[in-house]
Order: C-alpha cells, then sequence, then structure tokens
C-alpha cells in the first residue's frame, strides 16, 4: 500500500463499447490495487438509471470495484449521466457516495473535487435542467416508474441533448473563468480537480492556483495520481 491517491472521471462506461470497460477494468486490477483511495469523479457510467436495472453489461466492473475496495477507499461522487446511482450499487460496489463539492488536505494544499457541470456556468438551459433533475422530488417520482418507462425519457432526454450541444457554441460548454476564480474564493483552496468537459489538461492561474481536468476513457485511459513525493500527475495521451 502506497501513500497514492488516485482521481478518474467520465468513463461513460456503455455495453456497446466493451473496450472502454475493458480498460478499466486493467486499471482497477493493475494500477489502483497498491493506491490508498480512489475517486471516480462521476459519468463512470453513461447512464444510470436506477439501481435496479441489472446492467448486467457491468457485473464484472461491479465485482472488480468491491474487490479493489477491500483494500483502496473507493469514493464515488455523481456525474450528470450517473447521478441516480444510489446506496444499493454503491454496497455492491464497495463505494462510498460522496456529495459535491468534496473537501480534501494533501501535503500542503487545499482541493476541492466536483464533477464539473457546475463550473459551466454559460450554459444556462443546462443548469436549468440541472436543478430540476437534481431534486429530490424529482428523483423520487422518477426512479418510481418502471424501469422501461425511465429508459424511454433517458432516449429522449439524449437526443435532445445531442440536438441542443450541436447547435450551441463549444465555448460555452466549458468551465467558465469566473465560475472557476469563486471557486477557489470560496473554499479557499489551491487545487481543483474535475472532468466532465472532456477536455483534459493543467491551468494555471495567479496566487498559485492550478485547476486539474479529467479526461474521459474513450478511447484511452486518463487519471490523475497524487503521491507525497511527486505530487500530482496527469496521465492522459492528450496532454
Ligand atoms: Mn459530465
Amino acid at each position: 500500500m502506497t501513500d497514492e491517491y488516485l482521481f478518474i472521471s467520465d468513463c461513460h462506461l456503455d455495453s456497446e463499447k466493451p473496450a472502454i470497460s475493458a480498460n478499466l477494468i486493467e486499471f482497477l486490477r493493475e494500477r489502483a490495487a497498491s493506491a490508498r483511495c480512489l475517486y471516480i469523479l462521476g459519468d463512470l457510467f453513461e447512464v444510470w438509471l436506477g439501481d435496479d436495472d441489472p446492467a448486467p453489461a457491468h457485473g464484472e466492473l461491479i465485482e472488480t470495484l468491491f474487490n479493489l475496495s477491500k483494500n483502496t477507499h473507493l469514493y464515488f461522487l455523481a456525474g450528470n449521466r450517473d447521478f441516480l446511482l444510489g446506496d444499493d450499487l454503491a454496497r455492491r460496489a464497495g463505494l462510498e457516495i460522496i456529495a459535491e463539492p468534496v473537501l480534501l488536505n494533501l501535503g500542503h494544499q487545499g482541493i476541492v473535487l466536483l464533477h464539473g457541470d457546475l463550473l459551466c456556468t454559460d450554459d444556462h438551459d443546462y443548469q436549468t435542467f440541472r436543478k430540476t433533475v437534481r431534486s429530490p422530488k424529482w428523483q423520487t417520482d422518477f426512479l418510481q416508474k418502471p424501469l422501461i418507462e425511465r429508459q424511454e425519457i433517458a432516449i429522449d432526454l439524449r437526443s435532445e441533448s445531442i440536438a441542443s450541444k450541436a447547435l450551441k457554441k463549444m465555448e460555452i460548454m466549458d468551465a467558465n473563468r469566473d465560475a472557476i476564480v469563486s471557486c477557489f474564493e470560496k473554499h479557499d483552496v489551491e487545487v481543483i480537480i474535475h472532468g466532465h468537459t472532456h477536455r483534459p489538461g493543467i491551468h494555471l492561474y495567479p496566487h498559485a492556483r492550478t485547476r486539474y481536468v479529467l479526461g474521459d476513457w474513450n478511447p484511452e485511459p486518463s487519471y490523475l495520481s497524487w503521491r507525497g513525493a511527486t505530487g500530482f500527475v496527469l496521465q492522459d495521451p492528450r496532454v
């Protein structure tokens, strides 16, 4: 066991993309096994419509997570695709569900963990939608519908989302600079770690502040590592 902390997000696991699941399972078995903690910062699944979904395509992954959780502490912070991941799946996968913003100290640095969608404040339509679907009432009502009906609603929402994204300028889907700066200030931290935008990178700000953006896993793994001896290292073939 090392002092390593690992951070991933945006695997978007999907039965139609088995190579991503295979990469993640290998990462969990090989790379993450010696880490102290693994933080999954949302959009682990392309879609998660409730823990009563038998999700047979994800059986091996859930078992691999559970086995890993015996030695490595696994945290899950919801993304915009899998915010309905609940206590039942968390128990089966050995995950501890955490709610953003998550504050953490590593070395002498204060860190805040987010999925990242909250920083995309220029996308007003999305922020309105987010408020609706994150309300406990909406979630309770939705989860009471039969699974087949939830799947149909998700397909409708997905096609609307693709259509609206195609019409929006790319920059309004990225993190807003004012939202980033106010996030550093509000939480009084030196580091922000998030995913969601699928634009992996390391961004520097005044006052020795750094924002690490995790990439998606299509086609290659992307992860951030922290160790006392090395600090943060972003592993992404695009960076
Ligand atoms: Mn996302």
